[in-house]
């Protein structure tokens, strides 16, 4: 038997935090950044920003209020963190000057680093790049509508389109309604890479894909599990709920293979006086466990929950289907065979169980560190199934809750661009089109990458993101977008993708205006099933000479005008996205709201999502359980990397995700703070194992996974957990193909099989 030595928990190595690294998260830099953005040249058109009534652009936390920009749902002031400073200066920066493309080849821009490409500043004329040329060139509007009709009239299964969640809830219809008015379902996006196994979990369980808490349910709870999440850099304003509900009495247990600074310790600058300058303490219970294994986190937790007869079986018995599976497998596990795999003692899984257990209305929060991993459904079925063994799941302040990423991803989800559309909105949007609609089932982001390799697509849409790097295997991605013919970017600022995701024959730019530049309303839903309505804003850029961006709403209109024509939908009209809303209110079920949005100026929560009673959406109106495998999570050996067994290295379980400052793809600013990481080429790995591998910290090895190696890479010693590392992507996606969760298709990013080595 292997001995477990529990993992240090957090207050403990709070102590040990060195090496100039802070000791708590948020703090005073982030005023500093406020401060730095909000006082500089641009700082009135930053503040107007901050005050325009629309949802922040970032996170899906979904703050932006009826009376301006600073509230959340609840009309609860000073709701703006300074990732939405950070993704508003972004956006306000000045337009690509008119000579750029005719002086740089792109050849020249392939060599720009993610941050460099960021800087340019914003496209605000459409560019094209052409088989037989290396640079991008100006195009007259008349000619990308020419090209790009063209490019559509294609047999619709060579047809695809990707997007990124933070176009408007107005544009994801469209795009889904022209897409499959013309045959084709293969609408990848981004959720394809981030929580598409939440979605597929919790509709499996629940008949419903969304989180079920909504944001007052929060303010109920006392006890939350924080399961793979940084929310300090990721989703700040949840910080806030945290340090209330601790205050309150409440618990947070955090699961993580990494200490974060901030779950640990938090300075909200929302409480300059209760928390600001000597933070407030997050995690009542940090739990650390081998990367991975959370469902065997959770079992032990079930475990110890069933030993100590904190099981609601009349819950159970009454609300849901498949619990005597699941106990009876949970039964059957030795605890051996569970604190093995997740690496976290008895003793520490039975103080979570208690907490959990000993609660009254516990949340269960979970954002990529669940979702990233080739059981991902798993992982997030066996988190939902501790709700229900404790009966919360179904009452106020109570139940699951994904973290979701962009702020509007879930409302594209909602719109209907998924490639597992319900039946029920597939039916309506048949009775608005007359006409029957291709069942052939769609490609999503991984899958379309293959396709496209085989020479499948010949025409992509991407409605925002970056489909490049934010693939892994960013060889494979370039390789495979090359193959297809004409590739339409809509975009605002340029990034990786547009350099790197070149088509064969077409690529062209298309720069679109952000939600608080668009000339009409739109409407967005936050992570918690909330709609926000944003109003009519204007560009900087409109007073720039020779600028013509356009709203996404426009373009797609006009694109399905000129492929359509005359059809029982007038496409020209829903240029006016007051019209966009009614179609919408007839064919999404539960958004019938959004109909009188207009009128009524009334933001919403959206119907049957938010479950406060046990009477789910499923047939039977009872939640499904389903028994979750524990993972199996071998590594490969030294050399079956192909290096000689005397090589100085160790193989590592490699967690990928963002640094402090950056945005998905796009990098704010070089190194992250928070971790003690002073630049991007770092790869953060416990002393223990740097120890055991003879390396020194601040040393600079190679990393290589099984399909490329980064060089120079500096080690960084950190509170993570033996055998698992993190580095930064997208520049790492460079070096490995990840495994596929086959359930959702969802890449495992947090376990990618690394070995790292030193070549002296
Ligand atoms: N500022 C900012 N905000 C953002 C984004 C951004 O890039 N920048 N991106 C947006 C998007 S699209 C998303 S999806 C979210 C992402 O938000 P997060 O999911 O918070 O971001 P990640 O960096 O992917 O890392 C998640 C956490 O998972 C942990 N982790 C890694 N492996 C495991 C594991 O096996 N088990 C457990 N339990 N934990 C693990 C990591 O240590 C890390 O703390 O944020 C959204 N908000
Ligand atoms: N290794 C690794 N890979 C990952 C992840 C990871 O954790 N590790 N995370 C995955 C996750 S969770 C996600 S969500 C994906 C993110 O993947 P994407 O969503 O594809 O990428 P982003 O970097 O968010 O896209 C940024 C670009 O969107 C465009 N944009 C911004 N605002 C707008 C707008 O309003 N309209 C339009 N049309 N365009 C706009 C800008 O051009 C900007 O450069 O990456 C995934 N890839
Ligand atoms: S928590 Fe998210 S939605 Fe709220 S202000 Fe910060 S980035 Fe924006
Ligand atoms: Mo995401």
């Amino acid at each position: 038997m292997t001995e477990i030595t529990p993992p240090e928990t957090a207050i403990a190595s709070q102590e040990q935090i060195s090496d100039g690294k802070p000791d708590m998260g948020g703090g005073l830099p982030v005023i500093n950044y406020w401060a730095e953005k909000t006082l500089d040249l641009k700082g009135g058109l930053l503040w107007k920003t901050l005050l325009h009534k629309s949802a922040c652009l970032s996170c899906a936390w979904g703050t932006g209020g009826q009376k301006g920009g600073f509230q959340n749902e609840e009309e609860e002031n000073l709701q703006r963190c300074a990732k939405s400073v950070e993704a508003i200066a972004s956006e306000l920066m000045e337009p690509i000057p008119k000579q750029f493309f005719q002086n740089y080849s792109v050849t020249e821009l392939q060599k720009l680093s993610s941050m460099e490409a960021d800087r340019l500043g914003r496209f605000s004329f459409p560019v094209i790049k052409r088989a037989n040329s290396d640079r991008y060139e100006r195009l007259e509007w008349q000619e990308v509508y020419e090209i790009v009709t063209q490019a559509f009239q294609i047999t619709p299964e060579r047809l695809a389109s990707y997007s990124s969640g933070r176009s408007s809830n107005e544009a994801a219809y469209l795009l889904q309604l022209l897409m499959r008015s013309l045959g084709s379902n293969n609408l990848a996006d981004c959720s394809d890479l981030c929580h598409a196994p939440s979605t597929v979990g919790l509709n499996r369980m629940f008949g419903s894909g969304t989180s079920m808490v909504s944001l007052a349910d929060l303010k109920q709870s006392d006890c939350i599990v924080l399961i793979g999440s940084n929310a300090p850099a990721n989703h700040p304003r949840l910080m806030n709920e945290l340090i209330k509900l601790r205050d309150r009495g409440g618990k947070v247990i955090v699961i993580n293979p990494l200490i974060e600074v901030g779950l640990v310790k938090f300075a909200s600058p929302a409480y300059p006086i209760k928390s600001l300058l000597k933070g407030s303490e997050i995690a009542s219970h940090y739990i650390q466990p081998i990367s991975g294994s959370d469902v065997a986190v959770f079992l032990g937790i079930q475990k110890a929950l069933i030993e100590s007869d904190w099981v609601n079986y009349d819950f159970l018995r009454q609300y849901t289907d498949g619990w005597e599976d699941v106990i009876a497998q949970v039964r059957s596990l030795d605890w051996e065979n569970i604190t093995s795999t997740c690496g976290v003692s008895r003793e520490e899984l039975e103080i979570a169980a208690k907490m959990i257990g000993t609660s009254q209305r516990v949340v269960f929060g979970w954002a990529m560190g669940i979702t990233h991993h080739a059981n991902g459904v798993d992982n997030v079925l066996s988190i939902a199934n501790t709700a229900l063994l404790t009966g919360n799941a179904g009452k106020e302040g109570a139940g699951t809750m994904p973290i979701r990423g962009h702020s509007n991803v879930q409302g594209f989800g909602s719109m209907g661009v998924t490639i597992r559309l319900k039946e029920e909105i597939l039916q309506a949007l048949e009775k608005l089109l007359q006409r029957s609609l291709s069942r052939v089932q769609g490609y999503d982001a991984r899958s379309l990458i293959e396709a496209s390799e085989r020479h499948q697509i010949d025409t992509l849409l991407c409605l925002g993101g970056n489909i490049y790097a934010a693939n892994p295997d960013l060889t494979q991605a370039k390789r495979a977008l090359g193959n297809i013919d004409t590739i339409i970017y809509l975009s605002t600022k340029p990034n990786l993708g547009h350099f790197h995701g070149l088509a064969k024959q077409n690529t062209l730019i298309i720069p679109v205006y952000t939600r608080f530049e668009n000339p009409h309303k739109t409407t967005t839903e936050s992570g918690n099933n909330f709609v926000r309505l944003n109003n009519e804003g204007t560009s900087h850029l409109n007073q720039r000479e020779g600028a013509e961006l356009v709203s996404e709403v426009e373009f797609l209109s006009k694109l399905a005008d000129r492929l359509h024509g005359d059809d029982v939908v007038n496409w020209r009209s829903l240029q006016d996205t007051k019209y966009v809303r009614q179609l919408i209110a007839t064919t999404i079920p539960d958004y019938e709201k959004i109909g009188e949005i207009d009128d009524t100026n009334q933001e919403f929560t959206i119907a049957n999502r938010i479950f406060h009673t046990p009477k789910f959406s499923t047939l039977s109106g009872k939640a499904q359980m389903f028994v979750t495998p524990l993972p199996e999570l071998e590594l490969p050996t030294i050399s079956d990397f192909g290096l000689s067994e005397h090589t100085q290295a160790i193989v590592l379980a490699l967690g990928t995700g963002r640094s402090y400052s950056q945005h998905n793809t796009v990098v704010y600013k070089d190194g992250d703070y928070y971790r003690g990481m002073p630049h991007r080429n770092c790869i953060l790995m416990s002393r223990a194992d740097g120890d055991r591998a003879g390396f020194q910290e601040h040393q600079r090895v190679t990393v290589k996974g099984n399909v490329g190696s980064m060089e120079n890479v500096e080690i960084i010693y950190g509170q993570i957990r033996e055998g698992s590392s993190l580095m930064f992507y997208p520049e790492v996606n460079a070096i490995f193909s990840a495994p596929i969760d086959e359930l959702s298709g969802t890449p495992a990013y947090k376990r990618i099989p690394i070995v790292v080595y030193s070549n002296l």
